[in-house]
């Protein structure tokens, strides 16, 4: 495993070399030098779950057959490229969401020299995508189904995002109108796709499979992207900053959270009312209440409750899949996540 992620991070130096090669910066310096300095800063700091899934998936479908050294660097780039759109998608996601820190540094864009250069930079990582895949994959058979492949989910999740950010519109914030199936149309949207299926469907396509014939498989991941980012609502008010490497600001955000559609859900008039005067405002003091009333309400114990019936369901549906060799990919996925502080 350690070894695995080694070879994985000599794939990014590979990849990130080959990006800063191009005649685009040849005339200067600092342009080469403000890309790799953005890479490094934005790329390969994260868990890399997403990335090194692909080769897991992978290997897990090949069925213990030793994987060749191509294989392994295909496999990994593809995992780049994964990380690639996560970090052009937080890039842009901690300026909308006016957030301080992510994976335990101030945001990219909260760096005094790079502000809204920030939006530029997001959009160099989203173009970097298609010029890897060009690079080492142009060749392939599949190599049309990739790039339709991260185009359709790049869609995806920007169609999420618009949702999410959409409900918390100025002058138009209204509570009533969080319910259970608000967010699960922006979290199976905005992280879902991108988080979860995206990887076992790089895995799919290398492995020469035809990608309609997994619908089963990709609902399967769809229902975990669910759950996932449920933790992650879940870990912006309740997990300890220095584990997730982020501060919360989804009450301060008035985020569709389903911390508060929850709250919404077991709150009595005069809590409802808490939330609706404390709901969605920066100041500590409004945040603070909202805090304590999560706490009155116990939620806490009902997360616990949905993570224990979402692994059952997960499980029950995964042993449902008739093959073993798929069955090995969506558990180690699900392995990965069940119980996770960060
Ligand atoms: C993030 O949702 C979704 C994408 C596509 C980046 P979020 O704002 O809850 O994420 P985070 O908590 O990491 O800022
Ligand atoms: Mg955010
Ligand atoms: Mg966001
Ligand atoms: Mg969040």
């Amino acid at each position: 495993m350690a070894d695995l992620k080694s070879t994985f991070l000599k794939v990014y130096s590979v990849l990130k070399s080959e990006l800063l090669e191009d005649p685009a910066f040849e005339w200067s310096d600092d342009s080469r030098q403000w890309v790799e300095r953005m890479l490094d800063y934005n790329v390969p700091g994260g868990k890399l779950n997403r990335g090194l899934s692909v080769i897991d998936s992978y290997k897990l479908l090949k069925e213990g057959k030793e994987l060749t050294e191509d294989e392994i660097f295909l496999g990994s780039a593809l995992g780049w490229c994964i990380e690639w759109l996560q970090a052009y998608f937080l890039v842009l996601d901690d300026i909308m969401d006016n957030s301080h820190t992510r994976r335990g540094q101030p945001c990219w864009f909260r760096l005094p020299k790079v502000g809204l250069i920030a939006v530029n930079d997001g959009i160099l990582l989203r173009n970097h995508i298609p010029r890897i895949l060009r690079k080492h994959f142009s060749n392939k058979p599949y190599y049309v189904d990739l790039l339709d492949l991260f185009n359709e989910v790049e869609f995806q999740t920007a169609s999420g995002q618009m949702i999410d950010l959409i409900t918390t519109i100025e002058g138009e914030k209204d509570l009533s109108k969080y319910t259970l199936s608000v967010h699960r149309r922006i979290v199976q949207y905005k992280t879902a796709y991108y988080s979860f299926y995206l990887s076992v469907a790089c895995a799919l396509l290398m492995s020469g499979e035809n990608l309609d014939k997994h619908i089963n498989v990709k609902n399967i991941l769809v229902e975990m992207g669910v759950y996932f980012q449920v933790q992650d609502d879940y870990l912006d008010c309740f997990g300890d900053p220095e584990t997730i490497g982020k501060i919360g600001t989804d009450i301060e955000d008035f985020k569709c959270s389903w911390l508060v559609v929850k709250a919404l859900e077991l709150s009595n008039e005069e809590q409802k009312k808490v939330l609706y005067e404390n709901y969605g405002k920066t100041d500590p003091a409004n945040v603070t209440k909202v805090k304590a009333l999560y706490n009155e309400l116990q939620l806490q114990g009902v997360f616990a409750e949905f993570e224990s019936k979402s692994y059952e369901k997960l499980t029950a549906a995964i042993e449902a899949h008739p093959s073993k060799a798929v069955q090995a990919v969506l558990k180690s996925f699900l392995g990965k996540i069940y119980k996770r502080q960060k």
